[in-house]
């Protein structure tokens, strides 16, 4: 016996990928609906070999349906959300409404698998945002071993993560780039995205930091430790998908580079590629499509006692959202819901 699931946001870039994941993992499915908007209504997604159509999430009912995984943003999510999880349906979220909800966990299943096991609170299960979730996969099983005090990290995020809608807007400027006839205005980014880097994303908050950046301090904290500091600057660069992140770690602990890169060998979810040599690390082009979080130039920090370096990179639309989602609904699956 299996799961009756829900995707909801099935038209967009991570609906899509929910739906390949769950497919391709195999995840135990006993039927399937694919929600959309009104606007999107009846058009055709593909799970496995099967094309299904989507259904109007306004007039669905939840009830009857183990699992829904919602991709659809915090407006809808604020919405149909409530009445999914109302109706006995586990709402698994990929926007950051829930995210900072005392009662709703915030799950990356390799870091904290047991903290699905409050989700009955409201049945709802969030997903971090994408530059946090692959983050915390490579500080988890270091904080384990040397306990980390703190955490600068610069991210490179591909456009992707602002939808099709990003991923449009940097192929065409790129194409008028070359046809000057072309004039492609900024519209989904503040300033233009091709052949730039951009230090923005999401709004900006009194402080001077950006949600994006508030989104990574908050979120570790609640995944990982609550004592961790961490302090982030968010970049947009013209990448289509696969974010990268330069990240120094300051432990309470000595580390050395060798052990550190022994541990992110064994660490679930953890991919290590670190020769140091020409092309002797990953690029976010190399990790599309890939499930693992790949973790390159891992270096001593000399300037601090206890200090590491490390590069990580992972396909945002898969490990930063997707996979992720799909790794909670089979960690719920496993430790909750048992049907499988
Ligand atoms: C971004 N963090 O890359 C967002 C997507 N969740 O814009």
């Amino acid at each position: 016996m299996g799961y009756k699931v829900v995707v909801a946001g099935a038209t967009g870039n991570v609906g899509r990928e929910m739906l390949n994941i769950l497919a391709e993992r195999q995840f135990p499915v006993d039927e399937i609906a694919v929600l959309a908007s009104r606007r999107s209504l009846g058009t055709e997604v593909s799970f496995g070999d099967k094309t299904l159509k989507t259904q109007d999430l306004a007039t669905f009912d939840f009830t009857g349906w183990d699992m829904a995984l919602f991709a659809i943003g915090s407006g809808p999510t604020k919405e149909f959300a409530p009445k999914a999880a109302a109706a006995g349906c586990v709402v698994i979220d990929n926007s950051s409404l829930y995210r900072y909800d005392p009662d709703v966990p915030l799950v990356v299943p390799e870091c904290n698998p047991e903290a699905v096991e409050g989700y009955a609170k409201k049945n709802i299960i969030a997903n971090p945002n994408c530059s946090t979730a692959q983050m915390v996969v490579a500080l988890k099983p270091l904080h384990d071993r040397a306990r980390i005090k703190r955490v600068v990290v610069s991210t490179y995020q591909s456009v992707s993560g602002a939808g099709k809608e990003g991923m449009d807007e940097l192929w065409d400027q790129t194409k008028a780039i070359y046809n000057p006839t072309d004039d492609v205005e900024p519209n989904k980014f503040q300033k233009q995205i091709a052949f730039n880097v951009i230090p923005h994303i999401d709004v900006f908050m009194e402080d001077g930091s950006t949600k994006e950046e508030w989104k990574m301090v908050v979120e570790t904290k609640k995944i990982v430790d609550s004592s961790i500091k961490v302090t982030a600057t968010c970049v947009r660069v013209p990448v289509f998908v696969g974010h990268a992140e330069a990240v120094n770690v300051e432990f309470e602990d000595f580390i050395d580079e060798d052990e550190a890169r022994d541990i992110l060998r064994e660490a679930p979810g953890c991919m290590v590629i670190d020769k140091r040599e020409d092309g002797g690390y990953v690029t976010p082009i190399e990790c599309v499509g890939d499930y693992a979080t790949f973790i390159s130039r891992i270096r001593q920090d000399p300037t601090i006692d206890n200090g590491l370096n490390i590069w990580v990179v992972s396909d945002n639309l898969r490990k930063g959202a997707a996979l992720n989602a799909v790794q909670i609904a089979e960690t719920l699956g496993n430790r909750v819901l048992k049907k499988g």
